[in-house]
């Protein structure tokens, strides 16, 4: 019998996989020890190189089948390990072993992913982003495969290949890379009104998320929970980080993936290696079966929310992850999540993208990994035991004893035997179905605006903003003017003023039509209302030769205290002198970062400065400004915004008392942005 599952257990099982090379002997993967890495066997010093080379050969070989077929979507991610615990028991609701017992930590793996862009593509892209969860629990695994948009493109998996064809580089060109399309993409969405509530998160801030670590996620479907009574409830799983949810700008995005086109996993990887552990809550919004027809939108519908206002989402418990991946092809490439790895307790809706998925993601293991023994990879094995009849097939690992492989049989006492639902066995919820075979779409599906138009709603005006210039950048890139026509009369749907400004900015007519009126909107959709707090957030201190330094060194220990991030800029990399002689060390110069990487300024400054020193200076000054950012400055640092005209902008921390400036610079970080400055 296994032992209990606990935090530990993934992390026991996977040390049995881990090799340290370092300090080894080299040998052949047969075991044999190598005499010479660098020249292959030849016939003679200056002749050909012989068959018979084994190591060459195998070397070579190897390195040949080095690659396996990124994902066709989500194939750019980035995933940690960590652990979930459950608050209080959820037993009324699901018999889920993992949601019982708060002392129980159950192991995770996580993966953050963008959707369209390949595997060596950029990550501040406008995008949606994957958030998937597999949970090793007591009873098998459970994947929460999710996104960090609550909806989706479409109602119905049959339409994903069009969607996807449409979204990714046009075949010809295979132009944009790590970007949605344009021409065929927007012709998509005009052609397929369904997008039209999700292509309006995608173009809102939620699409350039400042860190993985502050996006929310969703599981988008509706699922059931079902209790031991065999009692169902309808329910939509949400991830919400416990650092609030922020975001980029646009432009900021677009200098970031020049920058650091690994910005994302490196704020991850970062903020593991220091120990400030990225957090999400897990929420659960809770539906009677019999309050299935109550709202003016299908549950079943996935390109629909439940407003949080009118379905209460409630915390049922805690995700951390605090552990890097040792080798990312072996844990992050190679796991395979698939919504229908599900465990007791918790069960499908007919949700008819879900059903599809439901297909899908087997089907594309198979041609990704190789065959059907991919659940035996160190990373996707359950942490409980498997036994069943299935053998063979590539890369088995599994030696299955004895002559007998199939059921019912008498040789092996009828085992491995089934189980029932009392012993665990999963039973499917038994749902009543009753219909015709149809192709075809419900009319309770066909309301493609009213949610889209309580997201708009939902905007705090800088929001609002921000969408109108995502959309007249996207457009602005679509060639075909009935393209760009036949969206803004689309989105002339969702709001006037929107469609309006687009179509002026892209030149192109005034949209026809009219919204119908919507008054509802959900303020929980709104970043301006999330959680704001300074914690890990990342400011780079510019800093000269010639620096004050008892002053200087005591407003860096107090903003650190806040839990920010200090990373030193100067002109070169070395040393940093102060006036009184402390010396800093520089994180970065001016050459090896940009504004765009920080989430704040704090300039110092030095008596020790030049005109090159100055430019940059100025330079990101100006920059972090018009990207909204919060600068604080002290000392001599206070010229460059004084000499810029900001001192009294929004935003801007000059207080000279030290306790006073790190308690309003903390705040001001903590802001994340100031959106009431005004830019020309
Ligand atoms: Fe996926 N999706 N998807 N998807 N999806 C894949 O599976 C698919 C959808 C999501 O980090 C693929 O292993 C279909 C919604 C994530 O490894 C593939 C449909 C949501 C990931 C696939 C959808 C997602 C995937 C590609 C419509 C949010 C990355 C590689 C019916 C709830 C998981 C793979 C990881 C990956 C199919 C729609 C989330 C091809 C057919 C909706 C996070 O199987």
């Amino acid at each position: 019998m296994s032992k209990k599952v606990n935090e530990q257990s993934k992390q026991e099982q996977l040390e049995q996989y881990r090799v340290e090379d370092e300090g080894k002997t080299m040998t052949t993967n047969q075991g044999v020890k190598v005499s010479e890495d660098e020249f292959s066997l030849k016939a003679g010093e200056r002749g050909p190189t012989l068959m018979e080379d084994f190591h060459f050969r195998e070397k070579m070989t190897h390195f040949d089948h080095e690659r396996i077929p990124e994902r066709i979507v989500h194939a750019r991610g980035f995933a940690a390990h960590g652990e979930f615990e459950v608050y209080e028991s959820m037993g009324a609701y699901t018999k889920a072993k993992f949601l019982q017992d708060p002392s129980v930590k159950t192991p995770v793996f996580v993966r953050f992913s963008t959707v369209a862009g390949s595997k060596g593509s950029a990550e501040a892209v406008r995008d949606a982003r994957g958030f998937a969860t597999k949970f090793y629990t007591e009873e098998g695994n459970y994947d929460l495969v999710g996104n960090n948009i609550p909806v989706f493109f479409i109602q119905d998996a049959m339409k994903f290949p069009d969607l996807v064809h449409a979204v990714k580089p046009e075949p010809h060109n295979e132009m944009p890379q790590a970007a949605s399309a344009h021409d065929t993409f927007w012709d998509f969405v005009a052609n397929n009104q369904e997008s039209a509530h999700m292509i309006m998160w995608k173009m809102s801030d939620r699409a350039i998320p400042r860190s993985f670590r502050m996006m929310e996620g969703f599981g988008v479907h509706t699922f059931r929970f079902v209790n031991q009574e065999g009692k169902a409830h309808f329910v939509k799983f949400h991830w919400k980080p416990v650092l609030g949810t922020h975001s980029l700008v646009w432009d900021e995005a677009q200098k970031i993936n020049g920058n650091d086109p690994d910005f994302h996993r490196r704020d991850l990887w970062e903020s593991i290696e220091n120990g400030d552990y990225p957090e999400y809550e897990l929420g659960v919004q809770l539906l009677a079966e019999e309050d299935e027809f109550k709202f003016n939108f299908d549950i079943l519908d996935p390109t629909k929310l439940w407003p949080e206002e009118d379905i209460p989402v409630k915390i049922i418990g805690k995700l951390t992850l605090n552990r890097n991946v040792d080798n990312v092809f072996a844990e992050t490439e190679q796991v395979a999540f698939h919504p229908g790895h599900v465990v007791p307790g918790i069960d499908f809706s007919n949700d008819p993208l879900l059903q599809g998925r439901l297909f899908s993601y087997t089907d594309t293991q198979l041609i990704r990994l190789g065959g059907p023994n991919f659940h035996e990879l160190p990373i996707n094995r359950p942490v409980c035991p498997f036994h069943n009849n299935q053998r063979d097939g590539y890369g088995r690992q599994t030696i299955n004893k004895g002559p007998v492989s199939y059921h019912k049989n008498s040789l092996a006492a009828n085992t491995p035997r089934p189980a029932s639902e009392e012993e665990g066995g999963y039973v499917h919820y038994q749902e009543k179905i009753d219909g015709r075979k149809v192709r075809n779409r419900s009319d309770s599906f066909k309301d493609h605006f009213t949610q889209a138009i309580m997201f708009w709603n939902s905007m705090s005006s800088p929001e609002k903003e921000h969408i109108k210039s995502a959309f007249s950048f996207e457009l602005g890139k679509v060639e075909s003017k009935s393209v760009q026509q036949q969206v803004v009369d689309m989105f002339a749907n969702v709001s006037s003023e929107l469609a309006k400004e687009v179509a002026e900015t892209i030149g192109v007519n005034p949209p026809k039509g009219e919204a119908k009126k919507v008054t509802k909107s959900s303020p929980a959709l709104s970043q301006e209302n999330t959680i704001k707090t300074p914690k890990t957030r990342k400011v780079g201190v510019i800093i000269a030769n010639g620096f004050d330094c008892r002053e200087v060194s005591s407003i860096l220990e107090g903003v650190k205290e806040e839990g920010i991030q200090l990373e030193l800029i100067s002109s070169t990399l070395g040393k940093v002198k102060g006036a009184g002689g402390l010396e800093l060390e520089a994180d970065h110069a001016f050459l090896t970062c940009d504004s765009v990487l920080f989430d704040a300024l704090y300039v110092v400054g030095g008596k020790d400065t030049d005109k090159k020193f100055d430019r940059e200076t100025t330079y990101f000054i100006e920059e972090a400004f018009d990207h909204f950012k919060p600068i604080g400055g002290t000392h001599d640092g206070l010229q460059w915004l004084e000499k810029l005209n900001i001192m009294d902008a929004p935003g801007i921390v000059s207080e000279q008392d030290k306790n006073v400036f790190i308690k309003q610079f903390s705040e001001a970080v903590a802001s994340h942005r100031f959106w009431d400055r005004a830019i020309v």
